[in-house]
């Protein structure tokens, strides 16, 4: 279901390079451990961290923290705000063992509604493009869209601030397209086409795009997606310290099997 978008580097199987295959069930397993970790108002306060980060962003009441519990099969981990542009604050969450974190999440503050006044949007604004642009163990984004709109400009300007770290392969980016359960196959397929069709232009040789369908109601694309995340994981840490500059010039990795 997920649609990988032209140009993406998918030359070497993530498996290729990961101690094991990963099954949808181990992946489930894996997102099912996320538990809190901190929370930071400012991106000075969050901890410097050599594990990956994946973060989670979006316009307020896009499925976030909906998507979040659902990934987790946990249903208060992220809490799903009744008063959406309240959150205001960058939660971090821990996966992997107990006594050995693998990677974190971090939980974004929604953006785009309506209430919140204008100074409070700029600071929230920078403290997003700052994220994006410098945390230094971000190695993917996942961006939450409703479906029923599709990428609006607030999404644009979002990919606008990671788009630099897109291209070079260092950031991976999976777009959900949530609450698809609204969406009869028509509407679906046309939605998927047109946000595949904006995110080509993204896309490089280097880079890893892609985007799915997601319902948390209907738990569709939720094994997809912990699969994903999981291979970004394992795919960071076996490339381990190499900068990226090697990376890119190494050979391809040819199949094994
Ligand atoms: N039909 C449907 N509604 C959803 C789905 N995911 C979230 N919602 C609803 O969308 C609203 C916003 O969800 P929430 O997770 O709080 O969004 P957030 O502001 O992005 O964190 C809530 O009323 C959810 O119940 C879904 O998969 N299907
Ligand atoms: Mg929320």
């Amino acid at each position: 279901m997920t649609n990988e978008i032209p140009d993406a580097d998918t030359s070497v199987p993530a498996d290729a390079t990961a101690s094991a295959p990963v099954t949808e069930k181990l992946a489930l397993a894996w997102t099912h451990t996320a538990r809190f970790l901190t929370t930071a108002s400012q991106l000075v306060h969050l901890p410097a961290t050599e594990l990956p980060e994946i973060a989670f962003v979006g316009r307020s009441n896009a499925g976030k923290s909906t998507a979040i519990n659902t990934l987790a099969q946990q249903k208060r981990l992220a809490f799903a705000s009744k008063t959406p542009g309240r959150t205001q604050h960058i939660n971090l969450f821990e996966l992997g063992p107990k006594d050995a974190a693998d990677a974190l999440l971090a939980d974004l503050p929604g953006y785009g509604y309506a209430a919140v006044n204008k100074s409070a949007k700029q600071r929230w604004q920078k403290v997003m493009a700052d994220y994006l642009a410098i945390r230094r163990s971000l190695s993917g984004v996942v961006l939450m869209v409703d479906s029923r709109l599709g990428l609006t400009d607030l999404d644009k300007q979002l990919l606008e601030f990671v788009a630099a770290r897109v291209a070079t392969g260092e950031i991976r980016l999976l777009v959900l397209l949530t609450k698809s359960d609204k969406l009869n196959r028509k509407e679906a397929d046309a939605i998927l086409r047109d946000t595949t069709d904006y995110l080509a232009g993204l896309s490089t040789e280097h880079s890893d795009v892609a985007v799915t369908l997601f319902s948390a109601l209907k738990k569709s694309g939720v094994g997809d997606v912990a699969l994903a995340l999981r291979e970004w994981v394992q795919s960071h840490r076996s490339s381990g310290e190499v900068p990226d500059a090697v990376l890119a010039a190494a050979p391809p990795v040819e199949p094994q099997d």
